[in-house]
C-alpha cells in the first residue's frame, strides 16, 4: 500500500466518524453551544473540514500560503458540505506521491518551525480527534444517546 494509500485510510478511520456526529446534527441545532462560551455546532463543524481540507492543501502542493487561505462556500447545508470537504481533502491525500510526504514545509511565520509535509498532515490529524472529541459532546447534548466508537476501522 502507498503511503497516499495509507494516508487515506488513517484520515477516514476518524473523519468516518466526524461524518456520522455530523449528520446527527439537525438545522434547528446548527446554532446549538454546550456552554454559553462554546462555538456554535455548525461552526465548530466547518471549522473542523475546511482546516483539514487547508492543511492537506498546503501538504500537497508544499505551500505553507494554501494553509492560510480563506475558504467560502455558498452551501448552506452542513451534511451536504461536510461530504463535499471530506472527498475534496481526500483527493489531495491520494493524490500526494511518496517523496510528497516529506517535503519540507516553510511554516516559520505560522508555527516558527519547518516541518515535512506528513508532519504537518499529522497536526490535521491531532487538530480533527481533539475537535471530533467536542462534537461527541455537542451531539449529547442534543439528545442523542445512540453515538459511534471514537475510530472506524474497515
Ligand atoms: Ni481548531
Amino acid at each position: 500500500m502507498s503511503r497516499a494509500q495509507q494516508w487515506v485510510q488513517y484520515f477516514l478511520s476518524h473523519r468516518h466518524v466526524t461524518l456520522e456526529l455530523i449528520n446527527k446534527i439537525d438545522e434547528a441545532h446548527y446554532g446549538y453551544k454546550p456552554t454559553p462560551t462554546s462555538m456554535p455546532a455548525k461552526q465548530l463543524a466547518t471549522h473542523m473540514l475546511f482546516s483539514f481540507y487547508s492543511f492537506a492543501n498546503a501538504a500537497k502542493h508544499g505551500d505553507p500560503a494554501l494553509f492560510g487561505q480563506k475558504i467560502e462556500d455558498p452551501e448552506t447545508n452542513l451534511a451536504k458540505l461536510a461530504e463535499t470537504y471530506t472527498e475534496k481533502t481526500k483527493q489531495l491525500i491520494e493524490s500526494m506521491s511518496d517523496d510528497d510526504f516529506d517535503r519540507m514545509l516553510d511554516l516559520t511565520s505560522i508555527f516558527g518551525v519547518q516541518i515535512p509535509a506528513k508532519q504537518f498532515l499529522q497536526m490535521a490529524m491531532d487538530h480533527e480527534i481533539h475537535h471530533k472529541g467536542q462534537l461527541f459532546v455537542y451531539v449529547r447534548g442534543m439528545g442523542h444517546t445512540d453515538l459511534p466508537l471514537f475510530v472506524k476501522r474497515g
